[in-house]
């Protein structure tokens, strides 16, 4: 019957149903044709379907379907990402444990899914929080260990006080946890964490063959990686403490030297530690911004703040200047030597500690059309390229050159019969954290004995489970606070010893789980035939939110699991073509309850009354709701 109306809900059911029966969307390995692997990035069961994954997993689905009929053998699966901190606030919130939550979530974000129809192969879907997939993960993070590329160490972290857990940079924003709204504290901790900075060049190179990337999320990464080149050079020092007689700094622009007017030190850096031994104001100083401390993210924002630690140091190339050395919060310790030389014509952050300090400001570098002897710095720093001035030897440079000229001088220079400056390549990338104080995620196999130390659990006993009894009654974590499931013997010496509480980033899990819908039943996590057959992923897509740190975090995985023999060496790069969809996102609103805690406002509750949210907002002391739009 042509001219019959279309019934979309009994139609689509029908033929369901018939693409059900008949498999048609299940793949297999074993195949002649030529695979296309399709995949989207797996949803968070956070409760329901947004119209963002609609979107998201239509596009895959026109690419998946269009590929199976051009005659590919087309992997196209789907899977939950299902650890993670949303569980355990519901949790906490609804009084039910988080895994109830969450495979009732999955179970009708699946049967929305379903009845999209889409061409998904469901034989092979799995959820990170399963056992099945997790014991996988501790035996990855066993081989990891085995290689060194899973250690443990100490560091200063993003603690937040009401979550009673450890955040990452990216999620302080201004100051304050992304999910709780509360004021982040540093603490020091023990943490684990995977060695990704032994593949900083390797992962920054291999962009170069990502061709079907967007050029912009290539950028990212390689901005995120930041290799710079640059110079230390050692300052002498006078008036100094004790026996401190040089300090290291490192410059990824040296030719700027003839323009310093002063050295900076990070509060934590050793010399701001001895000479804080005799200065007690100076103390209070480095106290105050050690507990604060400074992200690379917020650097650009943060107010300067400088202390005169009273000593001088030497520049190098005129030894009649002294330059006061300051210890100032936008130094990083981690960053370089944790100490600067300050060029404020030719640096913004410099420029504006040099105007608040009193510090002499003298242009060293001039475009190249502008008049040398009329050209002056007011309240901008001139930070590009051009030509030398005001610099001696190196004037009528071109400062790519002038880099060069004062490598050369400065090496010939001595101190004490040694070297004073040598090459130096730096990345801005740090090892990754993976330690989280949390219930819900995949338990991290060591055990921690008295005589033996960190032990990783033996591949017999795993996995460790999560305890099924969880209790959230009282702040902190629940593994840490159970009154058995820690306690074990030692696997090597048998005395009485204690499990790691702490849990994986999220991260990790979806760090590989690409790779397991290869072969999601292997009893081993990756089936390398499999992993041969179908990676990469022909085609990824997902949210441009996922640009760094998920899409790093993967191509370190591959790398790190060519070397523990996991996955065939020449799998590097997880994924040849990606698509950044941008995210589907509106304006949201927050309550703050009591205890700080951020608690999100479905938007028919607050459709008719966001003017007077607003209002409430502007005029209330205790601010009471804050509006949030998430970009
Ligand atoms: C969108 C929205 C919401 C979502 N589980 C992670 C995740 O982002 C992915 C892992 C690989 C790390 C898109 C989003 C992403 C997909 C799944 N989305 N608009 N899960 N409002 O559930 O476009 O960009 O949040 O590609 O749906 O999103 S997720
Ligand atoms: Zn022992």
């Amino acid at each position: 019957m042509a001219n019959a109306r279309y019934n979309a809900p009994e139609r689509e059911k029908h033929w369901q149903k018939m693409w059900a029966n008949a498999n048609i969307f299940t793949a297999s390995n074993l195949h002649k044709k030529p695979k296309c692997y399709v995949l989207e990035m797996f949803p968070y069961p956070s409760g329901r379907i947004h119209m963002g994954h609609v979107r998201n997993y239509t596009m895959g689905d026109v690419i998946a379907r269009y590929k199976r009929a051009k005659g590919f053998n087309v992997l196209h699966p789907m899977g939950w990402d299902s650890f993670g901190m949303p569980a355990e606030n519901a949790a906490m919130e609804h009084n039910t444990d988080p895994a109830t939550w969450t495979y009732n979530n999955i179970k009708s974000m699946k049967t929305q899914l379903k009845s999209m129809g889409l061409a998904l192969d469901w034989s092979r879907e799995f959820a990170t929080c399963d056992i099945d997939y997790y014991k996988h993960q501790q035996k990855l993070f066993i081989d990891l260990f085995s290689k060194g590329l899973a250690y443990r160490k100490s560091s200063k972290v993003n603690w937040d006080p009401v979550d009673n857990t450890v955040l990452a940079n990216e999620q302080v924003i201004d100051s304050r946890g992304w999910r709780s709204g509360a004021l982040v504290e540093q603490r020091e901790l023990t943490q684990w964490f995977f060695k990704i900075t032994q593949f900083s060049d390797d992962l920054l190179d291999g962009l170069k063959s990502l061709k079907n990337w967007p050029e912009k999320v290539c950028r990212m990464q390689a901005n995120w990686i930041g290799k710079s080149h640059g110079l230390i050079i050692k300052w002498e020092l006078i008036d100094s403490p004790q026996s401190v007689t040089e300090l290291e700094v490192f410059s990824t622009r040296p030719e700027t030297l003839f323009g310093a007017s002063f050295l900076a030190i990070a509060p934590d850096h050793p010399l701001a530690i001895t000479a804080s031994a005799n200065n007690q104001n100076l103390a209070k100083f480095c106290e105050k911004y050690r507990q604060l401390g400074t992200s690379i993210a917020n650097l650009e924002t943060i107010e300067k703040e400088g202390f005169d630690t009273g000593i001088k140091a030497k520049h190098p190339l005129e030894p009649n200047r002294e330059l006061p050395v300051y210890v100032a919060n936008f130094v990083l310790m981690h960053y370089g030597t944790g100490a600067i030389f300050g060029c404020p014509s030719a640096d913004q952050r410099d420029l504006d500690f040099a105007r608040k300090y009193d510090l002499s400001v003298v242009p060293i570098v001039a475009p190249r059309d502008a008049a040398p002897a009329t050209f002056i710095i007011s309240d901008k720093a001139y930070t590009q390229d051009g030509v030398m001035i005001n610099s001696k030897f190196l004037n009528g440079l071109d400062t790519k050159l002038a880099f060069n000229e004062v490598a050369k001088k400065l090496s010939q220079r001595r101190i004490n019969g040694t070297a004073t400056s040598y090459r130096k390549t730096n990345f801005r990338l740090r090892d990754w954290g993976i330690s989280r104080q949390r219930y819900w995620g995949c338990p991290i196999p060591i055990i921690y004995c008295d005589d033996c130390g960190a032990v990783p659990v033996p591949e017999e006993d795993l996995p460790v489970i999560l305890p099924k009894d969880p209790s959230f009654d009282k702040p902190g974590n629940p593994l840490k606070l159970h009154p058995t499931w820690a306690q074990v013997n030692c696997p090597t010496c048998g005395k009485p010893a204690r499990r790691e509480t702490d849990t994986m980033d999220t991260f990790v899990d979806s760090s590989w789980y690409y790779m397991r819908f290869t072969a999601p039943h292997h009893d081993m996590p990756i089936d390398c035939e499999a992993a041969k057959y179908w990676l990469p992923v022909d085609q990824y897509i997902g949210g441009i939110e996922h640009a760094i740190l998920h899409l790093l975090y993967s191509r370190f995985f591959s790398r790190a699991m060519g070397v523990t023999k996991n996955l065939p060496k020449d799998l590097k790069e997880p994924f040849s073509a990606l698509l950044t969809q941008g995210m589907v996102v509106h304006e949201c609103y927050f309550k703050r309850t009591t205890g700080n805690r951020r608690i999100w406002i479905e938007p028919k509750k607050y459709v008719s009354k966001v003017k007077a949210i607003i209002a409430l907002q502007h005029s209330s002391k205790q601010a009471s709701l804050l509006r949030l739009v998430i970009l």
